[in-house]
């Protein structure tokens, strides 16, 4: 496929594309972290590229390894979406949370040095104004050590904070109730509770899912205990879970996929009506499909989407199969790829797209399309670049699968989007999983790609769209 455009860029790899109207013309434009051939500096920066051209609008002077994708919010209230992007701890940054003015790039506030350092910070999320300021103030959790061998307990637990969206001073902060590691973004329950989701635990570590109330450590009127919802039985939670909103019985549905592959349905109210609908067999299933010596890493982001005829949303699931001695050693470079659609009322597996040999932990989108609906995914082998993935576009339904032929990607989730004519564009900033494809050798680029006609579904990591 041709591309509408497409510039030169090295993309930081943990971090993933996203995309707002940030210069008010009507088109989202694209929000990226890396840079470009003739930045300076060692870590990434922040740029937003002009949605019909891709040509740079700001480059941030802040240098930041993002991970995931920022919080796009207008903090200072001018009209202007402002991007809040956190990255890689230390040895990259002690100070790793920004906060970018959309107007041109400029810091409006980076946090301060902590004491325990910070750690890896992910998707921020919006938590309202807790101190009545009148700027909306900001989850984030930080975990995870990059410095520690990866077999060693850790020392420092990940922790919950919460930061004045106005100034980036600390309003609060806990730690994990098991003290375990974190490699996952938190999610906020939409009940107006305040009480947050994080998973804990890593790739050696098991750690389990877990509800924060956030009054507590904001020193709000007393609230509940922490409490676990899922154990980890070994495992962790990576991917953070996704909320679902029935808006016909007003009941709040909660997916989560553990790294063991196994996914659970809960239905979420108060803690003694939070009940478990089923969890998957998924992993019982993809040991059927025949790659002996290898284990499942479920590192994705669940999507949601109507595949069939019931009222309960499928749910679609991507996972690595990988030595467990590589997924010990955090090396995703050479595994095989399998995504599934569950049945969203029972969790029976529907269907299966087998994408043999192909490295990827991009999450898997769905969009709709004039023949029903797709799942887009990098999860194909590639016969022409080993290792990486190659974009598809699977209709379950169907049993088809169309190559996109925009080349293989191994790290950094796409973005859909939706034009005001009726189409979808996928905006993709290139990266890769396999050391002999690494940034620099050629295929490092960020592109705008027009799919057709259609509409965006599940559009992006964490289905955050940024444009609404
Ligand atoms: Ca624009
Ligand atoms: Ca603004
Ligand atoms: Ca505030
Ligand atoms: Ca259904």
């Amino acid at each position: 496929m041709t591309p509408e455009w497409a510039i030169d860029m090295t993309v930081v790899d943990s971090s993933s594309v996203s995309h707002t109207d940030i210069n008010g013309d009507g088109v989202s434009d694209a929000i990226v972290n890396g840079n470009v051939p003739s930045s300076s500096g060692s870590n990434g920066k922040v740029y937003a590229l002009e949605g019909r051209s891709g040509q740079v609008i700001w480059e941030s002077s802040e240098e930041i390894n993002g991970i995931t994708v920022p919080l796009i919010r207008d903090l200072d209230h001018d009209g202007i979406p402002d991007v809040v992007f956190g990255g890689r701890g230390l040895p990259d940054s002690n100070r790793p949370l920004v906060a970018l003015d959309g107007k041109d790039g400029s810091t409006i506030w980076r946090v301060l040095e902590q004491t325990p350092d910070w750690q890896n910070v992910y998707t921020p999320q919006d938590l309202g104004d807790v101190d009545g300021d009148g700027v909306e103030d900001i989850l984030v959790a930080t975990g995870g050590d990059h410095v520690r061998d990866n077999q060693l307990q850790p020392t420092v637990p990940g922790r919950v904070m919460v930061v004045s969206g106005r100034s980036g001073a600390i309003l609060g902060q806990k730690p994990v109730p098991d003290r375990q590691e974190i490699y996952s973004s938190p999610v906020l329950l939409p009940d107006g509770s305040r009480d947050a989701l994080i998973g804990t635990g890593g790739e050696v570590f098991s750690g389990g899912l877990w509800r924060i109330p956030l009054g507590s450590l904001l020193r709000e009127a007393p609230t509940s205990d922490d409490s676990l919802m899922i154990r980890g039985n070994g495992s962790s939670f990576i991917a953070p879970p996704v909320i679902n909103n029935d808006v016909d019985t007003n009941e709040t549905h909660l997916l989560a996929l553990r790294l063991d592959g196994r996914l659970f349905s809960m239905t979420v109210g108060p803690r003694a009506a939070t009940r478990t609908n089923w969890s998957s067999d998924v992993i019982d299933w993809i040991q059927k499909l025949g790659y002996p010596g290898r284990t499942v890493a479920a590192l994705t982001v669940p999507a949601l989407g109507q595949f069939d005829d019931d009222e309960a949303l499928e749910v679609v699931v991507q996972v690595a199969l990988i030595a467990p001695a590589q997924l010990a050693a955090g090396y995703y470079g050479d595994s095989c790829n399998v995504v599934v659609v569950l049945d969203g009322r029972t969790g029976d597996v529907q269907w299966v797209l087998d994408g043999g040999p192909a490295a990827s932990s991009i999450s898997p989108l769905v969009l709709s399309r004039p023949d029903g609906m797709a799942v887009l995914c990098a999860c194909v082998a590639s016969r022409t670049d080993g290792g990486d993935a190659e974009y598809a576009l699977w209709y379950p339904a169907l049993d088809r699968v169309e190559l996109l032929a925009i080349g293989a990607q191994g790290a950094s989730t796409p973005s859909l989007v939706n034009t005001p004519d009726g189409d979808v564009d996928l905006l993709v900033a290139m990266s890769s999983l396999t050391p002999s494809q690494s940034p620099g050798q050629g295929r490092s680029k960020v592109a705008r790609i027009r799919l057709g006609k259609g509409a965006a579904i599940w559009s992006g990591y964490m289905n955050l769209r940024s444009d609404q």
